[in-house]
């Protein structure tokens, strides 16, 4: 495997698969906490369906002799935030928190922001694509700052011990992904073109399958886990239960 049409199709086959073993944890899991499973496969078919697109070089562009898919960045503004929402609703049982719609909206602005800067400065051909580049690292910033802090918080607050020490494990899994994105496009051709299309085809593929299907299986079953240890009421999602 080297071409990134190899990569390309490991990510069509990775995230349809990623699809179907989280529909199956997901049939395990009690009716309550399914919306965890609804969320986690509509981030992954949004994925197949982007490197399907990419592997047919559907959305690409090339900007100053470099090819640029633009189904990727198509699927990361859909799809970061989703992810985003899938943690916060771990961490913030609904109906304990009041803050949590204005956390979640500021959270998904940042990362909406960060990825249209980010293609912004995919699609200058110019210098002053580093200023977008910066532009785009601060919102990262912003967002690992809310994860950690406000949103760490508030969780500490409504939802106890249990739950905010699963929220902190689930946002250090994802913010260590999500902090490898600006380095791959670094070395990219569209950056300091240090790296082949193939070798950055390959990164954003394994970066990919793990902050999306990885990312899924670890709140599924965390989830799991706390139904079964949490007992919780006929109508009650396990993560309240656990939070009392
Ligand atoms: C870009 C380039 C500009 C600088 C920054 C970036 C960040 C991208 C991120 C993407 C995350 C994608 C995920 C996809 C899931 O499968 C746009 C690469 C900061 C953080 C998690």
């Amino acid at each position: 495997m080297s071409s990134a049409n190899d990569w390309l199709a490991l990510g069509v086959v990775g995230m349809t698969a990623g699809s179907v073993i989280l529909a199956l944890i997901g049939v395990t899991m009690r009716k309550e906490d399914r919306h965890h499973v609804y969320l986690a496969m509509a981030i992954t078919l949004i994925a197949a369906t982007a490197y399907f697109a990419m592997l047919h070089n559907l959305g690409d562009i090339v900007v100053g002799g470099v090819t640029v898919q633009l189904a990727r960045y198509a699927d990361w503004v859909i799809t970061t935030p989703l992810l985003l929402i899938s943690l916060v609703s771990v961490a913030l049982p609904s109906g304990k928190s009041r803050a949590k719609m204005s956390l979640l909206w500021s959270l998904v602005g940042l990362d909406v922001y960060m990825i249209l800067t980010g293609l912004f400065a995919t699609l200058v051909d110019s210098n002053s694509r580093w200023y977008w580049y910066a532009f785009s690292c601060v919102a990262l910033l912003g967002v690992v700052y809310m994860l950690y802090g406000t949103v760490m918080k508030e969780s500490k607050k409504v939802a106890g011990k249990k739950i905010s020490q699963l929220y902190m494990y689930l946002a250090l899994y994802l913010s260590v992904l999500w902090v490898a994105y600006p380095v791959v496009w670094y070395y990219s051709g569209v950056g300091a073109n240090k790296m082949s299309f193939a070798a950055e085809n390959y990164a954003y593929a394994v970066l990919d399958l793990l902050a999306k299907v990885g990312f899924g299986i670890l709140v599924l079953v965390s989830v799991s886990r706390l139904a079964a240890s949490a007992k919780p009421k006929a109508g009650e999602s396990s993560v309240e239960a656990a939070s009392k």
